[in-house]
């Protein structure tokens, strides 16, 4: 294996002088004296990709990652040439190809430069193997800060760390370890206000280095491969980040209850003890949406079998459960049990669906049903029969939900805790080793189980989870954090790595809330919860080793302070699900960290401590135990604290109290915040009104609203509703405008408007500029309140008798 420390020249061949270019219309080819080929395409006018060949050939082009969706065309394509520089020009950028060597450089269009080589692409033979170590050198100026790569355990501005991608199941990770359950080789750059991305979508191990070996030096390499890799320039970090996530792509709208809360342990058996959970959470008027079987359901650990025992008729069950509002998440594993009284271990012998080692015999190692054999996922029509094992599970029991984990892939007892590299894989007709297919063998699983799962739950929306998953995994699978542990380290941990997911293109994302291993005390429970409502995906997980993790299991106080945060998630949710439709629409990540709320402000360039949920709400989850407050940093804009209405000026750390049950939590001014009332899980009730909060300004703020069916289809044929709020205020007036898409049809007649922070009371109100008796809309002066119909293009609310009118 290549170790960085060695001499950068020690074995590295460079590429040598251009000798010919050829222009195709969307791509420009160079080939060098020495044979290189590299090979420019421009995407977008921000967006290009470099490929670069040794031996003058290139692989098969394919990707798992890239969306095939993903929409490509540019304004401009220009080529000038001159005797040491050849350069592509777009409407966005101009990257300059030195003759002499191939190197890059990237510039704006008024020439600052954004990235250039150091030494550029170089490469080393692997004589073990065959191919290339494939390596890149970028310089890195002074300052510049690199955010991204996915699930890293680590700080959130990765300068100066080394890391690599490499799918790795660690029960109870530490801070700083390095190889996790994921790999995302894509990061940001952020320099002189200025952001670009870097994709090197390269699935072998990867390795990348921020200036930790050398301070002004990026490097980024692989054990195989290509050096293929996407340039996306921002200048806003937003840019790199949407333009990223629509290159590997979003997924489909969930259904709303899979934003609700979800409760789950390492293991809920029998049926009676899932009927006992399931029952105290109604009892004690504490939502949740989903309940999880974790492997113990299953018969002996075998996949697709049930523990009749324990679960003597889990249709009925799945049925009951769902009755009470409770949808049923089960687990399923890679490892398929040996086993010949099996049938689907038989079937997938019989058809030569299990991955085989180099010289033949099947890859064969120890999970938790004992010896198994893996089902190849890297082959298409192994993926087509295991979606079809979801018939009986989701289709005829009605199982709602499948999460995937093991699948980085996990192997017990043997060296590496994965397979070994001789693994051979289909990857789409791209036949290989496991050396190149073990990061995306857990996508493929879980994309294999998303056919699945879709199919068989229409015309219901899929959910699906995953552990292990590659770049663009995101469009098949929500995933989480892994096996954490109950400390106050992985609750900042917990925070800092759903951040680092969001911008790395995988919204859909939280962390086992109170930690997997071992137990939290109350207070650290607590203070998880009040973080996890705040992510997107929003579920308790313990092994169960070490106590019970229900809410209830630390005490009246808890329970109820918990209650409190999860029935705000509830109200909060039409907010929730209006971030994931820009998330799914326009590649926005649900969380925005503050460097990417506001990059020009350093303060926020080493800040992980809060982040923005959706586009209005500042989280500031209490991260130390014992802590009666925190320090809170305010990005730009003026902010109102949720819990009292009062204002606190942006751009500045302030000092905000917070006792165990008020986490800060703050709104920017101008916004309006839907809500719906608290119910026990989604689609409780029937909505009679949404709620709207309305956060006084002296300006204009724009807010957004997308509402659905919550599940089904229908919104794909054009029956949604897309609601743009604009609103003005001043010391005497407030207007706001309303502005729909979509032919969706709310449940729901009225709006009920409630103001925070408004200087006046109301006098007189206008709808479409009819004036409307406020009794009617039982406004009320004391607390802000007024009710108005749903339908409005305007609404003028005004203090003192406006003599214009
Ligand atoms: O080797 O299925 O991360 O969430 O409860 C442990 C049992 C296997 C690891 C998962 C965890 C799950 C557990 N699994």
């Amino acid at each position: 294996m290549i170790t960085s420390t060695e001499p950068e020249t020690k074995g590295n061949f460079f590429p040598g002088h251009i000798e010919t270019f050829r222009f195709d219309g969307n791509s420009v080819t160079f080939t060098t004296k020495n044979n290189v080929l590299l090979k420019i395409d421009v995407l977008r006018d921000s967006i290009l990709r470099f490929r670069y060949g040794t031996d003058g050939i290139f692989e098969n082009d394919f990707s798992y990652a890239i969306d095939k969706e993903t929409i490509h065309g540019f304004n401009k394509f220009e080529i000038q040439e001159n005797t040491s520089h050849i350069t592509i020009i777009t409407s966005k950028i101009k990257c300059r190809i030195s003759t002499a060597d191939l190197k890059i450089g990237i510039y704006d269009l008024q020439n600052k430069l954004i990235l250039d080589d150091e030494a550029g692409f170089h490469w080393e033979e692997n004589f073990e193997f065959g191919g290339n170590y494939v390596k890149m050198s970028k310089n890195s100026i002074d300052g510049e800060n690199f955010y991204g790569l996915g699930d890293k355990p680590t700080s959130f501005n990765l300068k100066g760390r080394k890391l690599s991608l490499w799918n790795t199941d660690q029960f109870a990770y530490t801070k700083d370890l390095d190889e996790l359950y994921k790999a995302v080789p894509f990061y940001v750059g952020l320099h002189n206000n200025t952001a670009y991305g870097i994709f090197f979508d390269n699935s072998f191990r990867t390795h990348f280095d921020f200036c930790n070996e050398k301070r002004n030096e990026v490097k980024f390499w692989a054990e195989g491969g290509e050096m293929n890799y996407y340039f996306i320039y921002g200048p806003q970090i937003a840019d790199v980040v949407s333009s990223y996530t629509h290159l590997t792509g979003t997924p489909d709208m969930p259904p709303m209850w899979a934003l609700g809360y979800h409760q789950s342990k390492w293991s809920y058996f029998p049926e009676e003890r899932v009927k006992e959970i399931t029952g105290t959470f109604r009892k004690l008027g504490f939502p949740c949406d989903a309940i999880y079987l974790d492997i113990d359901y299953m018969d002996e650990f075998r996949c697709f079998t049930w523990n009749r025992e324990h679960f003597p008729n889990p249709k009925e069950m799945i049925r009951a459960l769902e009755a009470n509002g409770f949808k049923t998440v089960a687990i399923i594993d890679p490892g398929i049990r040996i086993d010949t009284d099996y049938g689907v271990y038989r079937e997938a012998l019989d058809n030569d669906y299990f991955c085989k080692r180099a010289d033949g015999p099947y890859m064969r190692g120890k999970v938790w049903p004992g010896q198994c054999y893996f089902p190849e996922f890297t082959n298409p029509e192994v993926r087509a029969w295991w979606a079809d094992l979801f018939k009986e599970l989701v289709g005829e029991m009605g199982i709602k939900g499948i999460w995937n984990d093991m699948n980085e892939p996990a192997v017990m007892e043997v060296p590496g805790r994965t397979f070994p590299m001789d693994v051979r894989h289909d990857y789409d007709g791209n036949a290989c080793s496991h050396r190149k297919a073990h990061n995306v063998y857990g996508m493929q699983m879980a994309r294999a189980t998303y056919d699945g799962v879709r199919k068989y739950a229409f015309p219901k929306r899929p959910f699906i989870m995953t552990r292990a998953n590659y770049a663009g995994g995101q469009r098949y699978t929500s995933t989480w954090t892994g096996d954490n542990v109950a400390t106050w380290e992985h609750l900042w941990l917990a925070n800092t790595q759903v951040q680092r997911l969001c911008i790395s293109g995988m919204s859909f994302t939280g962390s086992d809330i109170g930690g997997f291993a071992e137990q939290p005390s109350g207070e650290l429970f607590t203070r998880w919860i009040q973080l996890g409502i705040f992510h997107p995906f929003c579920r308790v997980h313990s092994s169960g080793d070490h106590g019970n993790q229900e809410p209830w299991s630390f005490g009246e106080e808890v329970l109820n302070i918990t209650r409190e945060f999860v029935k705000l998630r509830y109200q909060l949710l039409p907010y929730l699900y209006t971030a994931f439709y820009q998330y799914v629409e326009e590649g926005i990540p649900i969380l925005k960290p503050l460097v990417y709320f506001d990059q020009e402000d350093v303060q926020t360039h080493y800040r992980s401590d809060e982040f923005i949920f959706g586009n209005q709400i500042l989280a500031c989850p209490v991260q130390d135990a014992n802590a009666l407050g925190r320090r809170v940093y305010f990005p730009k804009g003026r902010w109102y604290n949720f819990w009292n209405d009062e204002v606190m000026p942006g751009g500045k750390e302030w000092w905000v109290d917070a006792p165990l049950e008020k986490s800060p939590i703050f709104v920017k001014e101008g916004a309006i915040i839907p809500k719906f009332p608290v119910q026990q899980y989604v689609d409780e009730i029937e909505l009679k009104e949404l709620y709207l909060d309305i956060y006084f300004k002296t300006g204009t703020e724009t807010s957004v609203l997308y509402e659905d069916a919550h599940d089904g289809y229908d919104h794909k044929k054009g029956r949604y509703s897309l609601k743009t709020f604009k609103f003005r205020g001043r010391s005497n007036e407030v207007i706001i405008q309303q502005h729909k898409d979509g032919k969706y049809l709310t449940t729901y007649e009225h709006l009920q408007l409630r103001f925070h922070g408004l200087p006046f009371k109301i006098v007189q109100a206008f709808i479409d500029n009819e004036e409307v008796n406020l009794t009617e809309l039982e406004y009320d002066p004391d607390y802000s309140t007024l009710k108005i119909p749903k339908k409005f293009d305007l609404l003028h609310l005004i203090s003192q008798v406006d003599a214009r009118r």
